[in-house]
């Protein structure tokens, strides 16, 4: 039953889906509000998004004739964690340089594909270092389990293994690993990130057990996703905790990362540091560079330095 309603109330809530300039509020009170904001929206966040799902904002309901629960955003909480990337200026005119995807999440979930797309190594790494540089969990899904030999698949995944990150290997078509995937999920707030096509909206149909949300196919040239699911939407899982799907990204640009502060999220460089000859070493062009030479003794895996110089030279000097 629909409780009475009355314009100018205060309530807390959590920002659940964000379409266009509309954004889906699930209340403290267990309401849905469709919200949007005003020129006196306040933000406790600097330079990102200002409202982004996950968010925890304070409402004031508005009066409308619809039977929708209305309200105005007032203020952005601030989050505690997000999951952000740096605007690409060229394409984007906005002001705010840092995109926020998902707010206040718990775990980070990347999901890559065994194949079609081709699984993107480059891709966890870029991953892997956003989560170090802002200290959140991660979870690695190897989704389509079930398309490619999975003595390769593992054999790609072995250096994670060997970084201790936790891996999950699932097949959303033939519903393998998902007793899995529901156990890392639960309690938590996660939100699901990676290449358009890999199975996110997927994997979280199948948790459901039914057709929430759109997939799609992927191009059967590029083998690429065509970037199905166009919002960020939060979910409350069956048991307990929330899962966030997310669009598929073509790139993840590093928000936060420079020259001189990505070597320190590239975690098992630490312990070679020390043997460079320059304390400020890059791993680049230096001589007698410590990192160099255990990749050389097979103690680096060379891809992740691969991935560590490719990363390097994508970051602006002057950034
Ligand atoms: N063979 C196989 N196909 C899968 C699996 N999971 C998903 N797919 C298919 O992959 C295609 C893309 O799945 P989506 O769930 O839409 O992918 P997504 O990651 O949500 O993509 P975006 O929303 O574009 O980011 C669909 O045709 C799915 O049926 C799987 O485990 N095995
Ligand atoms: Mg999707
Ligand atoms: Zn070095």
């Amino acid at each position: 039953m629909k409780r009475k309603r009355e314009p100018g109330e205060v309530t807390g809530g959590m920002v659940i889906e964000v379409t266009g300039s509309t954004y889906m509020v699930l209340s403290d009170g267990g309401e849905e509000f469709r919200c949007r904001t005003f020129p006196g929206t306040k933000t406790e966040n600097d330079f990102s998004s200002l409202v982004a799902v996950g968010d925890r904002v304070v409402l004031k309901e508005t009066e409308t004739g619809t039977d929708l629960f209305e309200a105005v955003i007032t203020l952005v909480e601030r989050r505690r964690s997000a999951l952000t990337r740096k605007r690409d200026v060229r394409r984007n005119r906005s002001k705010e340089k840092v995109q926020v995807i998902a707010a206040n999440i718990d775990q980070l979930v990347v999901v890559v594909s065994a194949f079609d797309p081709p699984l993107s190594t480059r891709l966890i790494d870029r991953y892997l270092v956003f989560a170090e540089s802002e200290q959140l969990e991660t979870v690695i899904v190897v989704n389509k389990m079930d398309l490619e030999e999975s003595q390769e698949t593992r054999e790609l995944m072995k250096p994670y293994h060997a970084l201790g990150c936790r891996i999950l290997y699932t097949s959303a078509e033939e519903n393998s690993g998902m007793k899995a995937l529901r156990k890392v999920l639960a309690g938590k707030l996660s939100a699901l990130s990676g290449h358009s096509g890999v199975g996110k909206s997927t994997l979280i149909n199948q948790l459901f057990g039914e057709e929430l949300l759109r997939t799609g196919e992927t191009n059967e040239k590029t083998g690429k996703g065509l970037h199905t699911t166009s919002s960020a939407i939060m979910l409350a899982l069956p048991r307990s905790g929330y899962i966030i799907d997310t669009p598929g990204i073509r790139e993840f640009n590093l928000s936060g990362i420079t020259r001189e502060n990505l070597r320190f999220y590239f975690k098992e460089f630490l312990s070679f540091m020390p043997k460079c000859a320059y304390s400020s070493c890059t791993h680049t062009v230096e001589p007698e560079c410590g990192i160099k030479k255990a990749v050389e003794s097979g103690h680096i895996d060379p891809e992740r330095f691969e991935s560590y110089l490719a990363i390097y030279e994508s970051i602006d000097r002057d950034s």
